[in-house]
C-alpha cells in the first residue's frame, strides 16, 4: 500500500492546521453500517406529545468528570445519576450534590450563554427534570430528544435507559419499564468534550455549544407503532411531468408481524390504500395517485398524508418533486435550475446560542427570503427539524450535511461505523422534506487513499439508503498554479454533483486574480459552495482595506467575473449568511470569537455585500442553469 503524505487546504493559515501528513493503514472499512439503527421515531414534530421543555436542573462535572466517569473509563451508574439528595439536618454526612436545589438551564438550550462561567466550558454538565406521568395500559413510551451535544447518557428514576453519540441528530429511548404513575425524574448528563474519534473530530471552526440543545419530550405510543415511512415521487427512468403521478415507498410499523393493515391516505392526491406489512413489519407500495401539483421554490406544494396502523395515527405534510442530475445539469422536475443560495450554521439571529425556535428559524427565513435565495446549505451538520420544515413550506432548496469536516480519524473502522449512523440518522429524519435536495457527506476532507475509499463507501451507502437524492460533498484546493487552478481530488467521481470551497481573494491571492483564474472542474454540475471573505459590519474603506465591508464586496465582485466563466457552476454559496461564533477567530474589535464573513452581522445587521447579493439573485446575473 502506498503510503500518502498531503498537502491539505494549504496556503491558509490561521484558522487551521494546514500541513498534515497521514500515516499508513491498512483498513478493511464496512461496506455497510454494522450497527443496526437505533430507535429513531420520524415525524415525531407531527404528533402529540408530552414536552419535557423548560427549566433543568444542572450540575458542573469539572474535568476529568469524575462523577460520570471512572477512572478507567466506564460510565458511573451510582453517582449523580441516581438523583438522591443531602442529608442537611440530621444523620450522616451523605451526599455532595442535590439537583432539587441547583439552579436551572432552559431547554432546549445551550450551557454556554446561558451561564456566563460555563462560556468556554467544553465537559460534562448533568441535567435533572422532575415530571408527572400516568401510564396508559398497552402504550410504550419513549424520550425524544431532539439532539445534545455530543455524548449523552441517559437515566429515569435511577435506571440507565440508553446513550447516544453524536451532536446534531435526535434520538429515542424508551422508557416504558422504567416510569410509574405519579413523579418521575431524568437525569441526563451531555459530554461536549472534543474527542480526535469524533465526528466532528477536534478542530472546528464554530462554537461547540454543549447541552440539550433542541426539543425534549416523550411520546406515548400504542404497542405497535409508526416508527419510520418514506412517501416520495417515484423515481422513473426519465422525468414526464405529465405523467408525475406515481408515488412509492414505505411505512414501517414498529412491532408488527406479516399480514398487519396499514392504511396511507392522501385525500388532495385521491390516494386511500390499504396495504400489508411483510414480515419485518413494512409495507412497501408503489401506487398511482392524482395529478401531483409538484413542489418547487415557486409552487411549494405540501399534501397532507395521513398514515394510520392499528391504534397509531400521524399526518405529516409533504411534497413531491424529482431531483436529478443530467450530465453537468441539475434539473428540479425536469426543469434546469440554478441554485442561489447561503451557507448557514445553526446560530440565531440577535441572541446567538444554537437556533432552536421557531421565532429563530423565522428570523433566518425572513433573511434567505430578502436575499432573494432560493438554497440554502445547513453547514455543517443537520440543523434543527423545524429549518427544513420551514425550507418545505416556504420554497428553499436544502443541502444538508453529516459533520464530517476536515480532520475526521479516517482510518479507524469504528469512525466509519458512526459516520453510518450519523448518515442513517439524517437521512431517515429528513428523507420526506422535499426541500431537501441533497445529501452531503463530508466538508473539506484531505486528499488521501484512505479518506477516498471511507467517502466513497459513504456516499454509496447515502444513495443506498436513498436512491431519490444526488449525493454531494465540499472538496477544497487546488493550489492555483500560475493562473490553473486543476481540481483532482478522486472523491469527486463518488459524487453526483461537486461542492467547490474556495478562498480565492481571501486566504489565497487577490480579489482581481479571480478575473483570470482558469478552472478545471469535474464535469458535473459545481456548486461553489464556499466562498466570501471577513467583513466587520459598519467598517468602511477601500475596496482593498481589510475588514471593509467594500473590501468584502470587491472579492464578491471578482468572484462573480470568475465564476460566469465556469460553464458547469450550478449554484453559488457565498460562506456565510451570518457571521457566527467561533472560538479561533481572536482579532479584537475585529473578530471577537466570530468568523466575520457573514452577509450580516450576528445581530442581524446588513453588510453592503448583502445587497451585492440580493441584486445578483434577483437579476440572476452570475450563472446559469444550463
Ligand atoms: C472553510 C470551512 C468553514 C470555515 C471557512 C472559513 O472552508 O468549510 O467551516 O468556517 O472555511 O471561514 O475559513
Amino acid at each position: 500500500m502506498t503510503c500518502f503524505s498531503k498537502i491539505f487546504a494549504g496556503g491558509r493559515i490561521g484558522c487551521r492546521n494546514a500541513f498534515v501528513s497521514f500515516a499508513c493503514y491498512a483498513v478493511t472499512l464496512p461496506a455497510l453500517a454494522q450497527q443496526p439503527l437505533k430507535t429513531l421515531l420520524v415525524g415525531v414534530d407531527h404528533r402529540s406529545v408530552m414536552s419535557l421543555n423548560g427549566d433543568w436542573h444542572y450540575l458542573v462535572d469539572q474535568p476529568p468528570a469524575k462523577g460520570l466517569y471512572t477512572a478507567e473509563g466506564k460510565v458511573r451508574d451510582n453517582g449523580y445519576a441516581l438523583n438522591t439528595h443531602p442529608n442537611i439536618s440530621s444523620g450522616p454526612h451523605n451526599e455532595e450534590y442535590d439537583f432539587a436545589t441547583a439552579p436551572t438551564l432552559k431547554v432546549p438550550g445551550d450551557w454556554n450563554t446561558q451561564d456566563p462561567t460555563l462560556f468556554r466550558f467544553e465537559g460534562v454538565v448533568w441535567y435533572q427534570h422532575d415530571f408527572d406521568f400516568q401510564p396508559k395500559p398497552n402504550t410504550r413510551t419513549f424520550l425524544h430528544i431532539g439532539a445534545a451535544n455530543y455524548r449523552s447518557f441517559v437515566w429515569v428514576n435511577q435506571k440507565r435507559i440508553c446513550d447516544h453519540e453524536g451532536g446534531f441528530t435526535p434520538f429515542d429511548c424508551e422508557v416504558t419499564a422504567a416510569l410509574k404513575a405519579g413523579s418521575n425524574f431524568v437525569v441526563i448528563a451531555v459530554d461536549s468534550t472534543r474527542q480526535v474519534d469524533g465526528i466532528p473530530s477536534v478542530g472546528i471552526d464554530w462554537f461547540n455549544y454543549g447541552g440539550l440543545t433542541r426539543d425534549v419530550s416523550l411520546v406515548t405510543l400504542p404497542m405497535q407503532f409508526i416508527d419510520d415511512y418514506d412517501v416520495h415521487l417515484k423515481r422513473e427512468g426519465t422525468f414526464s411531468a405529465a405523467n408525475a403521478d406515481t408515488l412509492a415507498g414505505y411505512i414501517h410499523v414498529e412491532g408488527a408481524t406479516a399480514g398487519i393493515p396499514v392504511t396511507l391516505q392522501i385525500p388532495e392526491a385521491g390516494v386511500n390504500t390499504t396495504l400489508k406489512t411483510d414480515a419485518e413489519g413494512r409495507a412497501s407500495f408503489d401506487l398511482k395517485a392524482s395529478k401531483l401539483d409538484l413542489w418547487s421554490p415557486e409552487t411549494p406544494k405540501l399534501y397532507k398524508v395521513e398514515l394510520a396502523s392499528g391504534q397509531d395515527e400521524l399526518t405529516d405534510d409533504v411534497g413531491f418533486r424529482d431531483i436529478r442530475v443530467d450530465g453537468t445539469r441539475i434539473l428540479l422536475n425536469g426543469k434546469a435550475i440554478f441554485l442561489q443560495g447561503a451557507n448557514m450554521h445553526a446560530e440565531a439571529p440577535y441572541r446567538t446560542g444554537p437556533a432552536c425556535t421557531d421565532e429563530d428559524v423565522k428570523n433566518i427565513f425572513g433573511f434567505l427570503k430578502d436575499l432573494n435565495a432560493n438554497f440554502v446549505r445547513l453547514a455543517h451538520y443537520p440543523h434543527d427539524e423545524r429549518m427544513e420544515r420551514a425550507a418545505d413550506r416556504d420554497g428553499i432548496m436544502v443541502w444538508s450535511e453529516i459533520p464530517l469536516w476536515q480532520h475526521i480519524s479516517f482510518d479507524k473502522p469504528e469512525v466509519y461505523a458512526k459516520a453510518t449512523y450519523m448518515l442513517n440518522e439524517m437521512i431517515r429524519r429528513d428523507r420526506n422534506k422535499a426541500s431537501v435536495i441533497l445529501w452531503s457527506v463530508s466538508n473539506e476532507t484531505p486528499n488521501n487513499p484512505t479518506r477516498t475509499q471511507f467517502l466513497t463507501n459513504l456516499a454509496n451507502e447515502a444513495r443506498k439508503l436513498d436512491p431519490t437524492r444526488p449525493i454531494t460533498s465540499a472538496l477544497i484546493g487546488p493550489h492555483a498554479k500560475g493562473n490553473e487552478m486543476v481540481q483532482h481530488d478522486p472523491f469527486a467521481d463518488a459524487l453526483d454533483v461537486v461542492g467547490q470551497n474556495e478562498y480565492v481573494g481571501w486566504y489565497e491571492m487577490r480579489p482581481e486574480d479571480a478575473d483570470n483564474i482558469k478552472w478545471t472542474l469535474p464535469q458535473k454540475p459545481i456548486l461553489i459552495s464556499e466562498f466570501g471573505a471577513e467583513a466587520k459590519q459598519g467598517i468602511h474603506g477601500g475596496k482593498d482595506q481589510r475588514w471593509a465591508e467594500e473590501q468584502q464586496v470587491n472579492v464578491y465582485e471578482h468572484q462573480f467575473v470568475m465564476i460566469n466563466k465556469i460553464p458547469q457552476v450550478r449554484g453559488l454559496i457565498p460562506w456565510i449568511l451570518m457571521d457566527f461564533r467561533s472560538p479561533t477567530r481572536n482579532i479584537p474589535k475585529l473578530q471577537d470569537g466570530f468568523n466575520r464573513k457573514g452577509l450580516l452581522s450576528e445581530d442581524g445587521k446588513k453588510k453592503q455585500a448583502f445587497y451585492l447579493f440580493q441584486t445578483a439573485y434577483k437579476a440572476r446575473s452570475v450563472g446559469k442553469a444550463e
